[in-house]
């Protein structure tokens, strides 16, 4: 990505998880945001960007975090939001066997503990791919990748969902389910 879609990027994060209102935008029940309103807004900010340069974030974002309704006419976060008012309506689904979550060692003493909680966001964000872990991790400083044992979470009635960006979903991981390196 270029500087410049970089940064439209981190303004999307910015105003459609955490902070429309920087902006004085309004989402709706659902994360939706009126693009032609993010668009006049963003440019009322100083934030000058073409619906073009928008839809090329979009659909180049290489974790896919946003996404455009069918008409196209509005925009969404997939996942990743602090705002506790958003709610994704997604639905349960079946989780593989294992699933990781990437943190840092420093934090690792706390997890070990009380568990995996979700902090400042809606939900523990969990992968599929150990890699993916890895990087997720790295965020923050010495990466640690711990291994949810997510079958066993379901069977004693955890949800888990899996975000349109393939980013699993769940409120918390007990320590019991935890595996530490
Ligand atoms: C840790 C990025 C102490 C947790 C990534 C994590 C992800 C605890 C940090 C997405 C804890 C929260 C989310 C406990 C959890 N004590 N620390 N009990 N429980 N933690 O950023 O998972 O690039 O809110 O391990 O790729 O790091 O933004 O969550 O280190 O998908 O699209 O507290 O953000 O996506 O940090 O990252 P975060 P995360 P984007």
């Amino acid at each position: 990505m270029t500087d410049k879609k970089v940064s439209i990027s981190k303004f999307l994060s910015l105003i459609l998880r955490h902070a429309p209102d920087t902006i004085g935008l309004t989402l709706d029940k659902n994360g939706w945001a009126d693009v032609a309103t993010l668009l006049e807004r963003a440019h009322a900010h100083g934030k000058r960007f073409t619906l073009e340069e928008l839809r090329e974030v979009v659909t180049s974002n290489e974790k896919q975090r946003f996404a455009f309704s069918e008409d196209g006419c509005s925009i969404r976060a997939s996942q990743g939001h602090s705002l506790k008012s958003v709610d994704l309506e997604l639905a349960p689904a079946q989780p593989p066997e294992i699933l990781y979550h990437g943190t840092a060692s420093r934090f690792v003493t706390a997890i070990r503990k009380e568990g995996l909680k979700a902090q400042s966001r809606q939900h523990v964000h969990l992968s599929e791919a150990r890699a993916t872990a890895v990087s997720v991790g790295t965020r923050y400083g010495v990466p640690v990748v711990l291994s949810i044992r997510a079958v066993q979470m379901t069977a004693q009635g955890h949800v888990f969902y899996r975000a349109d960006n393939g980013v699993w979903l769940t409120d918390a991981v007990p320590l019991r389910f935890i595996d530490f390196p």
